[in-house]
């Protein structure tokens, strides 16, 4: 059994919808951002970082790092082929583009919704957050132009990186634009987004 720290919209998402797609058993513990519960000693003790999402596994060894999380869990359980083995010639191309979203592309969200821990500048705030935004439509153009496959990212089918590209799209503060800028993106989240399993997390997400 698995048990998931999870706030609503955040990148517990990408974590929940491995889970439903590896169709394992899995529960779920809320984490009151809002309330700073994540900045708390009682979960600080479960995850140092203080970010979420951490997920418990099964012998009870918590992790981070929402990466980290996809890649353990799709080699956990080969059989749903989210994460190419390691001898698959897709995984070199795999690894590359994870790492690319969960470092570039969710650091750049965070730019994006909180200028103020980019700037000790008060009066700077607007022109930090444009200059995210900025970064947020290059950090799409370049995935759009990384996509090989139809509609998924790598030419062998649907994986990992669907997952976790289609949570970052859904945070674009501005999603048809980004569609008609990125036709590949948007068939591929809309192909991700018809999936019984990530339909159910946004549904859960959505509460
Ligand atoms: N690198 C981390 C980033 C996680 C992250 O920034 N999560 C946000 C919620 S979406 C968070 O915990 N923010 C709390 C904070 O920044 O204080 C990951 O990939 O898991």
């Amino acid at each position: 059994m698995y048990t998931l720290f999870w706030e609503k919209g955040s990148g517990s998402i990408a974590v929940q919808a491995m889970l439903e797609e590896m169709g394992v058993s899995y529960d779920r513990s809320y984490v009151d951002m809002e309330a700073g519960e994540h900045q708390k000693d009682r979960y600080l003790r479960k995850n140092p970082t203080g970010l979420v999402p951490a997920l418990k596994l099964p012998d009870l060894h918590i992790i981070g790092e929402s990466a980290a999380i996809v890649l353990h869990l799709g080699e956990q359980c080969s059989d749903a082929q989210l994460v190419p083995r390691s001898d698959d010639n897709e995984r070199p191309d795999f690894l590359y583009w994870l790492l690319f979203m969960a470092t570039t592309g969710y650091t750049t969200f965070g730019r994006l919704g909180h200028p103020e821990r980019y700037t000790q500048d008060r009066t700077a705030l607007e022109a930090v957050r444009l200059a995210a935004e900025d970064d947020v439509t290059r950090f799409f153009d370049v995935l759009e132009g990384g996509i090989k496959g139809e509609p998924y990212f790598l030419s062998s089918g649907f994986t990992a990186l669907d997952i976790y590209l289609t949570m970052l799209a859904g945070w674009h503060p501005d999603r048809s634009a980004l569609f008609q800028r990125n036709p590949k993106i948007a068939a591929l989240c809309t192909a991700v987004e018809s999936r019984a399993a990530y339909k159910k997390v946004i549904a859960d997400h959505a509460e």
